[in-house]
């Protein structure tokens, strides 16, 4: 075997603050959804793993939740499995929102930017603190000119925590290519832990659950907070060849139910018909998915609910 083709494998860790594209760049990085997106902040709830290959390397991406300062337990949760996904990573990348850095900088900066800029500081603070080193990956470069990004990358290189920095649009899909070999460079050698053609760990159901909750923030990012899971409760393949699934929205209070479910149940039928010609396409087949709205003032202190997505409930 030449040097060429040892095989390398390992796991690649995406940590930033919410919105700062970490789905999206996993998503590009893989060349497929494996993990939802939406404008809202606080959106990837649980560790998502995506594959990506290059030559030989096989790069596990971990989407990690955003982290910030938490308060609820279901925050806790997110934030100590970012860490923890963190730890235990061949490599960190630390994805930052570079025009909202610039935004902070110019004093031109929305009260999310202010937010941003200092979830990147107590991340930076904590990769100090656990004598953790990153690959620092500047995002949103499509927004800002060129220009102003060298002094940005500059001034938080001197931070001491980085070990390299790209500039990237993982919305364009700019400087991705460069950021993955990168990337396939810092795995360890070793066989591949998935199969070459394998590009998601997640299983359809919370898959599945996931790709409805985003078009339920898609539809109703304004009316509806943070307060609701979508959980996959029956997954079954039939003989024809179809996929019949159902699910149930929880929203924390009776209010939230006619929002969910709109004029003549009108918004819970668009939600349902969107999430279904997704699933429809990523699996291939013909899916019947039925939806109803429950409301679990509790839900977001429901033990099963952390469990199925890996989260500790205790953190
Ligand atoms: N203009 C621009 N927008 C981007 C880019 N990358 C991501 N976005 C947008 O930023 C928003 C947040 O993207 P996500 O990928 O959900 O961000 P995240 O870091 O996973 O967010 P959380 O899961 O909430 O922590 C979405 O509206 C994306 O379309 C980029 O390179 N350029
Ligand atoms: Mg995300």
């Amino acid at each position: 075997m030449s040097d060429q083709d040892q095989t390398r494998a390992g796991f690649a860790a995406i940590i930033g603050a919410p919105n700062a594209g970490k789905s999206t760049l996993v998503n590009r990085l893989t060349g497929t959804k494996v993990s939802i997106v939406t404008r809202k902040v606080q959106t990837t709830r649980f560790p998502v793993r995506g594959i990506a290959m290059h030559e030989a390397s096989q790069i596990v991406l971990v989407d990690t939740p955003g982290i910030f300062r938490p308060r609820r337990r279901l925050d806790r949760a997110m934030v100590a499995s970012a860490w923890g996904g963190a730890e235990d990573a061949d490599a960190i990348v630390h994805l930052i929102d570079a025009a909202a850095e610039l935004a902070v900088e110019a004093r031109e900066a929305k009260a999310a930017d202010h937010r941003s800029a200092e979830d990147t500081r107590d991340i930076i603070e904590g990769l100090k603190r656990a004598g953790l080193k990153a690959t620092l990956v500047l995002n949103k470069i499509d927004l800002i000119a060129r220009d102003q990004l060298l002094g940005l990358s500059q001034r938080l290189f001197d931070e001491g925590v980085y070990t390299e920095v790209f500039m990237i649009s993982a919305e364009t899909g700019s400087g991705v290519d460069d950021l993955k070999v990168h990337l396939a460079g810092l795995m360890p050698e070793g066989v591949w832990l998935y199969p070459e053609d394998q590009s998601a760990d997640v299983s359809m159901r919370v898959l599945a659950a996931e790709i409805t909750r985003e078009k339920l923030y898609l539809r109703l990012h304004e009316e509806l907070p943070y307060s609701a899971a979508v959980e996959t409760t029956a997954f079954e393949d039939r003989p024809d060849g179809s996929v019949r699934m159902e699910q149930t929205i929880y929203v924390e209070r009776e209010s939230q139910r006619p929002i969910v479910l709109g004029k003549g149940g009108q918004t819970l039928r668009w939600i349902g018909q969107k999430a279904r010609e997704e699933l429809a396409v990523l699996m291939d087949r013909p899916v019947h998915l039925f939806l109803n709205v429950k409301v679990d003032p509790r839900w977001q202190e429901s033990r099963a609910l952390y469990a199925q997505f890996g989260l500790d409930y205790d953190a």
